[in-house]
């Protein structure tokens, strides 16, 4: 459909509940239930963190309340061993692909694409939908691994072979890594169905004069991602459904010959475990940008919203979200230094791996100039977009240090790698999903978020996640493997408890102060203030539409589009910015011409 043809007017006839609020077509709806469920699961696998931060601070301790918690995985009170690597396994699962991809795609995706672009919905309602849909199954056949024989899987997030390809290896390789194929299948059959959609909407749907160089880079950075996931995703798929062959079948992708349990030799010849850990990586780095870019695009957008000046470099900044995209289906052998691969090709791997590094560099300068002399207001949106930035370098530094073969030799599965990638990737998109949260939280509901309640979950949550997180460099330093029991029945790990238990009390506040986000969200949503059409002063499109918006988003005309979305501060405008919108008069006065200058995108 070509820009001009849009429908212009669009009667909707009144839906029944259910098709309103559960069978929904409506992208908005669609993404509050996406985001709705991520919550859900955000707050299994942070429990899940606690038990594993229970049994790391204090190991052997009996803790009677995990015991009535978790009869089967903590009897007595006691952790498990085959429960702690469900409790580490399915914890990542569930944050990696449960809470951050559905949250950050399933979620702001679909609530701010067609918004920011100025559709009435998806090219693709129903598909939509269905793509929705995949997930509350893909959740439950998850979820039930922990009530089967043997429990959920433990072979950790990346389910390595053999571990995960034989059902008699472990207890955790039983029924439970069985289910946690599925589900995974299903779920990314979802994934595939959100990425065909927002591909789609962003090329298709754009209104009259939204050219891509006039996209907010929030919609440049989702739109990217859903080309990663679009060719990631499927090799992945595969994988699994070769693996659950292996499992079921009697086939032999992953398992060599001469594999022994106990001193029972299995049946199984010819596979290479090395083949998963390509394909699983060849998913997995993009994946780490599936998870990072809409938190870029989402802070680059905040941070000029509240510094109140155009984000700097906008060009740069889109060729850096594409030159990342690209990149990241270069670098997933640094996952496997330690797997034997030739020097050499762990040269090429370290060489794109530094090369990924500049395009990030070129963000976090473009970002930090946006701020110089902005006049910045320090709304809670703002906070945790300055919390990612923190948080994102602190996390990158020690990715360029993993990424020498010969340093990662040495660290590789120890904690240093858990300290890094929880603040890259962990806590730098949590803290974007905050921000993108609190951020378009008004939209969403037409009501505002407390500001006094988030600045408190803002400072608690920053503090604890450094208090947290940082520690573990040194574990790592010293030796500490990550996946690991009882450290402490190692002598030379066993003075680290004392500062294990530092990083679980940490842990249990960090954890106690999401709650007073989840208080602020829900009660912000039924009798919080109510919001303006436009309260941050926003110049994208998602601003002009009523809050919340109605079922089609505009009223009979879709918006028109005249100027880039960054004209904040323009020289010799009324106000301190002005909407993409605006058309040119409106702004002729003096001044005029030095803004023309960037009107060119
Ligand atoms: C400057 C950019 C980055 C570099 C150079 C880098 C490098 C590395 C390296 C070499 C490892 C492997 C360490 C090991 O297993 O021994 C690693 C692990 C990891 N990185 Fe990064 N990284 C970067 C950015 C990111 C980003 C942006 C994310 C996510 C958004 C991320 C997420 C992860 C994850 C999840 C792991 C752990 C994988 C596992 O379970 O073994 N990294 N990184
Ligand atoms: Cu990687």
């Amino acid at each position: 459909m070509s820009h001009a043809t849009h429908p212009e007017v669009h009667v909707e006839p009144e839906l029944s509940f259910w098709r309103k609020y559960i069978f929904s077509q409506d992208h908005k709806v669609i993404g509050i239930q996406y985001a709705l469920t991520s919550l859900v699961m955000a707050v299994i696998g942070g429990i899940l963190a606690m038990v594993i931060r229970l049994q790391l601070g204090w190991p052997g301790t009996r803790w009677p309340l995990l015991g009535s918690l978790f009869p089967g995985g903590a009897p007595g009170g006691l952790v498990s061993p085959a429960f702690y690597l469900a409790s580490v396994t399915m914890h990542g699962t569930i944050m990696i692909f449960f809470v951050l991809t559905t949250l950050l795609t399933g979620g702001f995706g679909n609530f701010l694409i067609p918004l920011m672009i100025g559709a009435r919905d998806m090219a693709f309602p129903f598909l939509n939908m269905l793509s929705y849909w995949l997930y509350p199954p893909a959740l439950l056949v998850l979820l039930a691994s922990f009530f089967v024989e043997g429990g959920a899987a433990g072979g950790g997030w990346t389910a390595y072979p053999p571990l995960s390809a034989l059902p008699q290896a472990a207890p955790g390789s039983g029924l439970g890594q069985t289910l946690w194929l599925i589900s995974l299948a299903i779920l990314i059959v979802a994934f595939l169905f959100g990425s065909l959609n927002y591909i789609t909407t962003v090329l298709q749907l754009r209104t009259r004069g939204m050219s891509m160089l006039r996209l907010p880079l929030t919609v440049w950075a989702l739109f990217v991602t859903a080309l990663l996931s679009l060719f990631a995703f499927p090799v992945l798929l595969a994988a699994s459904i070769m693996l659950l062959f292996d499992r079921l079948g009697g086939t032999s992708f992953f398992v060599p010959a001469g594999v022994l349990i106990g001193s029972q030799a299995v049946d199984h010849r010819g596979g290479n475990p090395l083949l998963w850990q390509h394909l699983f990586w060849f998913l997995g780095h993009p994946e780490v940008y599936v998870l990072i870019l809409p938190p870029m695009g989402m802070v680059s957008d905040i941070l000029a919203n509240n510094a109140r000046k155009p984000i700097f470099g906008y060009r740069f900044m889109v060729a850096s979200i594409v030159a990342i995209g690209f990149l990241s289906f270069l670098v997933w052998g640094h996952h496997m230094y330690v797997s034997g691969m030739h020097p050499l090709l762990g040269t090429a791997f370290m060489t794109t791996t530094l090369i990924i590094a500049v395009p990030s560099a070129i963000k976090t300068f473009n970002w930090l100039a946006t701020l110089y002399r902005g006049r910045i207001r320090f709304t809670t949106p703002m906070l945790f977009a300055l919390g990612f930035l923190s948080l994102f370098v602190t996390g990158g530094l020690t990715g360029i240090v993993l990424g020498q073969p010969p340093v990662d030799i040495y660290m590789h599965d120890t904690f240093f790698v858990v300290a890094h990638f929880h603040f890259v990737m962990g806590l730098a998109a949590i803290f974007a999903a905050f921000a993108g949260t609190y951020y378009w939280f008004p939209k969403m509901f037409g009501r505002m978020m407390d500001e006094r309640l988030g600045k408190w979950h803002f400072w608690l949550s920053f503090v604890g996640a450094y208090a947290t997180f940082f520690p573990m460099h040194y574990l790592g330093f010293r030796g500490m493997m990550r996946r690991i029991y009882t450290y402490t029945l190692y002598e030379r790990l066993a003075g680290l408890q004392p500062i294990n238990a530092f990083i679980s009390v940490a842990a249990f506040v960090l954890f106690a102060a999401q709650f007073i986000f989840l208080y602020n969200f829900f009660a912000s949503a039924v009798r919080g203030r109510r919001a303006e059409v436009n309260p941050w002063g926003g110049t994208t499109l998602e601003w002009q539409a009523p809050s919340p918006p109605p079922h089609g988003n505009w009223g009979p005309t879709l918006p028109t589009v005249y100027r880039w979305a960054y004209d904040y501060s323009p020289p010799g405008a009324r106000e301190d910015f002005l909407p993409q919108t605006a058309p040119p008069v409106e702004a002729a006065v003096p001044g005029d011409g030095q803004r023309r200058g960037r009107e060119g995108h």
